[in-house]
């Protein structure tokens, strides 16, 4: 899953697709032809930046944002076009203009998004989030990460399934870096598998995380080898999407890791 950021602050895929206040359409849709011709079977579109500190949008600009990217990779692409989004009125015209897949950091706890997103009848990825992201980093606590973690997901799966979303069509992730510190994001990595029930697919974005930044002290530019390294050790812990920036270089590590796990029989 290639990244592709339609907001104006957004400093981590490398690029703002905006200037002077309105998007560059054909600079985003440049990035994300790249990101597929890189190998991405998703191109996740979000309009609402979730880092640490940052503000809510509301939900008619972030609407304004995404949908022109989301409908034009959608008719143009041969990819799965995703929409980060916690908003209802978001996920139902994403859905009509093409989107295949509804992302939510609030794993459809905002007013009317569960049902929104039932009513569009796509695939939706739970994200366990402590906290908002204006918060979320200043204290985040837990008796226990993992056990917490898994069971918010497995109880966010159930109230999806019991919505009418067949849980065959749910992903889970835990959401490294949304209300946890260093240490639980390490438990929680090094347990991936355990955090969802084995036929649900887990999803983690770790790609260029200040995670990477404190553990290693590396600036944002500085987080590739970094990124690379958690983009393994997820796939090897039963990671099935990996929600990346560099879909080309994680594409080189991945195909590293099937030749030498096909040449072991
Ligand atoms: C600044 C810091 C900007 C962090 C954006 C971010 C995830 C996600 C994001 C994730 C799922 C980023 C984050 N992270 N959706 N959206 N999982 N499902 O690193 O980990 O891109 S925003």
């Amino acid at each position: 899953m290639g990244v592709l950021n339609a907001t104006p602050d957004s400093f981590s895929d490398g690029g703002s697709y905006y200037s002077d206040g309105t998007l560059n359409l054909d600079l985003a849709l440049r990035r994300a032809a790249q990101m597929c011709s890189e190998g991405a079977a998703i191109i996740d579109v979000g309009g609402e930046s979730t880092r640490p500190g940052a503000l809510m949008v509301s939900g008619q600009e972030e609407l304004d944002r995404v949908l022109p990217v989301v409908e034009a990779i959608a008719q143009r692409m041969d990819v799965i076009v995703s929409v980060d989004t916690s908003n209802a009125t978001t996920i139902r015209e994403a859905a009509a203009a093409g989107a295949g897949l509804i992302n939510d950091v609030r794993a459809l706890t905002r007013p009317g998004a569960l049902s929104a997103a039932a009513a569009s009848g796509l695939p939706v990825c739970l994200m366990h989030m402590q906290g908002e992201p204006d918060t979320m980093q200043q204290r985040p606590e837990y008796n226990n990460p993992v056990a917490e973690v898994r069971s918010y997901l497995q109880q966010r799966l159930q109230v999806c399934e019991d919505a009418g979303i067949a849980r065959g069509k749910v992903l889970l992730d835990p959401g490294f870096g949304f209300g946890k510190t260093d240490r639980h994001n390490l438990a929680l990595l090094r347990e991936l598998k355990t955090l969802a029930p084995q036929d649900i697919p887990i999803l983690v974005g770790l790609s260029r995380k200040s995670m990477i930044g404190r553990l290693l002290g590396r600036r944002l530019n500085e987080r590739l080898p970094g990124s690379l390294a958690l983009a393994l050790l997820a796939a090897q812990r039963g990671a099935r999407i990996l929600r990346v920036h560099d879909v080309a270089a994680t594409v080189d590590a991945l195909r590293l890791q099937q030749l030498v796990d096909e040449t072991e029989r």
